[in-house]
């Protein structure tokens, strides 16, 4: 049984089951069900208080509960307040406050702001009995949210609310989810419940989870943030009239509401609400490879030396869990990996001016090791109701779980990086990598009682140990073949890590503070294991929905878990890898405290975007997934506030082709967060330099990405001042044209770059669609009038990728790219202006140190051209030697082009004559 589980694991680690992964059949409502809700009563308002700012009111259950998935709550409470002119928050949580809330310490609130109704662009209206509300704008009327549909049901462990919707709405978000960006909106279902999702399926809950939709009508777009952390089915249909409803298996009713106009509006208003995202370290914008399965230091070392010898530009290295001794997080392999020998790896990357990151899984190995043994002194695993510590099975084997609500799990995890990336005597670590944090435990399902049995085979038998296979030139000596002459450093007895026991293992702990009321901590008696009301939880590894073997927590720790802070597992499961991305942040600060730290996640919750960036995690190297990466990196950019953003390039399951990695070396230049990553073997390897047109193609790309990079990183700042998106979909810059609101194959990269990539395989044309505005060719300069009809683009190679400027979006280049970001910061600029049709244009420069949290002195400059004139001013507070060497205007006039030598020093403001 167990080996024949390991066996479909492995054969679905390599690859075998991409085809036995069919898309779910999702039913909308299970019918038995949905019989017994419709006598559920709904509530009755009364005792409405208004003023200026807002109202309450107390709902209580209009008649017989119905006690359909749990107990109907008799007594609830509404609070409505206008926070801003554009936002509006309605709040609907139980009167005793008993019922669990997302706690402020993991998503802080927005400013408890008030504004007088009368200047809200919102309007809030409801119905007494039954209750229901509606959300309007203020100036037309037009309602946005009516959540008359169908009787509120608020329970236990059940909650429900359905809004009416205009016919086929465009809608957007909900994810993370790999579906088209544009929802389906007929018998579909998003499930919200982090959850392991090797193969990113269709149709299926994801990695993190972000309850935020954006509406967009021709008249305007809106949006709506549901701040509830709970398991949710949200289901959208047409049958009994278009709705989206609602379907949670707890927490509270808590929206806000987002008036727009503009899509870009609606990213900026639900950037006060998650936070805005943090600023990334300029070189986090190079180039990235990693791969699972790099056997040893050398190997990596040699992965280094032949991008170098490609000439490709590699800015930062990264080891997977390969570098653990015995898979063991906060250990190193004495033998593949020896201290001294990753020491001597980071150095020389860093004198390379290249940069090191690797991976930190949240679970720990069940064995006597340093960072098990203090986790049990600190008391930070989660634990079982008698006190021991819950144990899983991850790929170390039996391994125990951080209850980042526990009181110590602070001072451990800083401690852990402390010591164990410690600048001078530990891994020098640049940058990190988290992963299974949704928490994934994936070898013992559910109810996994006997994880002993399910780790069989856990810890991996890790390659052969070798001396170094090759010289490598230019590399320390313990790098190079035995013989070689050249002095070797020893071996340092306290680096192998011969494991000494540190006193018995604690199994007892202290009984849990008694459950105090009006605290938030959820209700009692409720069934944590087995909720009534079944989301559709598509448990990892799993090739269709069931409700009792993927329930709640298959493949993840049980839901019943009590965290120390008295919040249980069933409500907060959701929030792990946002937790364990903000503490991971705190413990990169306190290693280096003036440094932006640059952390990539699997698992994110809503306001993740605020500590982290993320990856799209276990996608296969497939053109369908190709094409589906774009889609869910625009929900992380443009949506969900998480703009540093990337899938693994080339694909990450099964084996890649030329023709693929090279498109999608290309396409990835054009992502936020730029990094090849792929299985282990026997999946192939997929380096950059393995095929000639590859390396062609990826040298291509990187020197558009580069010369790009202070246009992207400007980008990227001004979403972490104002959250406009770093990332648009065309429907965000052309809202009134409607072809553009499904696409999803071409997008901007900042405001001023349309990316349309060739996304067939076996084919070398694009038919791409272009809006009602000027063009031009980025490769050619020439101008395109966009009809508000597709083009088709023929002709494409595999080195190359179709990229547009934007009539009126001056872009920023270096007129030269480099190998790292060091030498390339120091290239000068040139500015492309491509005119609009006004015959005007304008941009922005932002610049600063790059890598310092605070900045002692930025360049943030603006950019208008108009009549031959070109006008710079602004802030010029970085200094440095780089030149505007030379402006190049696009479309004015009837020469097509017109380049003038400048040499303008970034100090002050000027004017250019062109
Ligand atoms: O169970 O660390 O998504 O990027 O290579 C697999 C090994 C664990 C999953 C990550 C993937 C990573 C792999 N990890």
């Amino acid at each position: 049984m167990v080996q024949s589980q390991l066996l479909a694991f492995a054969l679905l680690s390599a690859g075998f089951v991409s085809a036995a992964i069919p898309s779910r059949d999702v039913q909308v409502a299970n019918s038995s069900s949905s019989s017994a809700l419709a006598k559920c009563p709904g509530y009755k308002a009364s005792k409405v208080k208004t003023t200026a700012t807002g109202l309450t009111a107390e709902l209580t259950l209009a008649g017989k509960p119905c006690n359909v998935y749990g107990t109907d709550l008799k007594e609830l409470v509404l609070q409505v307040t206008y926070e801003t002119d554009n936002r509006l928050h309605v709040k609907i949580q139980d009167k005793a406050n008993d019922v669990y809330q997302v706690p402020e310490s993991v998503f802080p609130r927005p400013k408890s702001a008030r504004v007088n109704s009368k200047k809200s662009a919102l309007k809030f209206n409801y119905k007494l009995n039954p209750f229901s509300f509606s959300v309007s704008r203020s100036k037309t009327g037009e309602v946005l949210f009516d959540s008359s549909a169908a009787p509120m049901v608020f329970e236990s462990q059940y909650l429900r609310l359905r809004t009416k919707l205009p016919n086929n709405p465009n809608l957007y978000g909900l994810g993370e989810h790999s579906d088209p960006f544009r929802l389906n909106t007929t018998n579909y279902i998003r499930t919200l419940w982090s959850q392991d999702s090797y193969g990113t399926p269709n149709g299926a809950n994801l990695y993190g989870n972000h309850p935020v939709y954006f509406e967009h009508r021709k008249t305007g777009t809106h949006g709506v943030f549901l701040l509830n952390s709970n398991g949710m089915d949200v289901k959208i249909d047409k049958a009994g009239g278009q709705f989206l409803e609602y379907n949670t298996l707890g927490g509270v009713f808590d929206f806000y509401f987002m008036a727009g106009p503009s899509p870009i509006d609606v990213s900026q208003q639900y950037s006060e609400i998650s936070g805005l995202p943090a600023m990334m370290p300029y070189w986090g914008l190079g180039f990235h490879q990693c791969r699972y399965g790099y056997r040893d230091a050398f190997e990596v070392a040699e992965v280094v030396h032949n991008y170098s010898v490609a000439g490709i530009p590699l800015e930062t290295m990264w080891t997977d869990i390969d570098y653990m001794d015995r898979r063991r997080v906060f250990s190193l392999d004495p033998q593949r990996f020896p201290l001294h020998m990753v020491r001597q790896l980071v150095d020389k990357l860093h004198s390379n001016d290249q940069h090191y990151i690797v991976m930190v899984d949240p679970a720990v190995a069940y064995a006597e090791y340093p960072a098990f043994e203090e986790g049990i002194k600190d008391d930070i695993f989660m634990k079982r109701s008698n006190g021991s510590v819950w144990k899983g099975v991850v790929w170390a084997g039996v391994s125990v779980f951080p209850d980042w609500f526990a009181k110590n799990v602070e001072k451990y995890w800083i401690g852990q990086f402390l010591s164990f990336f410690s600048d001078s005597t530990g891994i020098q670590l640049d940058a990190l990598w988290i992963d299974m944090n949704e928490p994934s435990n994936f070898p013992c399902n559910f109810p996994c009682d006997n994880p002993e049995a399910a780790a069989v085979g856990f810890p991996p038998e890790p390659p052969p140990v070798r001396t170094p296979p090759r010289p490598l030139p230019g590399w320390p000596c313990d790098f190079q073949p035995v013989g070689t002459a050249c002095k070797r450093s020893v071996l340092d007895a306290s680096e192998t890590t011969d494991l000494e026991v540190r006193g018995p293992l604690r199994s007892k702990h202290e009984p849990l503070v008694a459950r105090a009321s009006g605290q938030q901590l959820g209700l009692p008696g409720r069934d944590l294991l087995y909720p009534k009301y079944a989301i559709h939880n598509k448990a990892a590894y799993q090739d269709s929905w069931n409700a009792e073997q993927g329930g709640i927590s298959n493949k993840t720790v049980n839901t019943d878990l009590i965290h120390e802070n008295g919040l249980a597992e069933y409500d907060v499961h959701n929030l792990y890898g946002t937790m364990m991305s903000a503490l991971s942040r705190k413990a990169m600060l306190a290693r280096r405290p003036t440094l932006r730290p640059l952390i990539i996640t699997r698992s994110t919750f809503a306001g993740a975007g605020a500590q982290v960036g993320k990856w799209l995690g276990d996608n296969f190297s497939t053109w369908g997934h190709y094409r589906e990466v774009i889609r869910t990196a625009l929900g992380f950019a443009s949506i969900y506030q998480v703009p540093m953003v990337g899938a693994d390039i080339c694909g990450f399951a099964q084996n890649t082709t030329q023709d693929l990695c090279a498109r999608w070396a290309m396409l990835g230049a054009f992502s936020p967060f730029m990094r090849n990553h792929n299985e282990y073997l026997p999946t192939i390897p997929q380096e950059f330099y393995r095929w000639a047109v590859v390396t062609e193609a990826a040298k291509k790309a990187i020197d558009v990405r580069y010369r790009l990079l202070d246009y992207i990183y400007t980008a990227m700042y001004q979403q972490t001042v104002d959250g406009t998106p770093l990332l648009n979909p065309m429907f965000y810059l052309y809202p009134k044209d409607a072809n553009t609101f499904g696409l999803d194959l071409q997008y901007f990269y900042g405001n001023g770059l349309l990316v349309a990539p060739v996304t067939e395989a076996n084919s070398t044309s694009v038919d791409l669609y272009l809006p009602r505005d000027v063009f031009y060719d980025f490769w050619t300069l020439k101008k395109i009038e966009g009809k508000g009809r597709n083009i088709k683009v023929t002709d494409q190679s595999l080195t190359d990728i179709p990229l547009f400027l934007r009539g009126g979006v001056i872009l920023p280049m270096r007129v030269k790219s480099a190998m790292t970001t060091t030498e390339l910061r120091k290239q000068d600029f040139e500015l492309i202006i491509p005119v609009g049709k006004d015959g005007k244009a304008q941009g922005q420069l932002y610049l600063d140190d790059g890598v310092s949290l605070e900045q002692k002195g930025v360049t943030n400059v603006r950019f208008d051209y108009a009549h031959g004139k070109l006008t710079v001013k602004g802030k010029w507070g970085y200094q440095t030697s780089v030149k505007i060497s030379k402006v190049t205007v696009v479309g004015d006039g009837k020469n097509g082009k017109k380049v003038v030598g400048v040499n303008k020093r970034l100090t002050g403001d000027f004017v250019v004559k062109v």
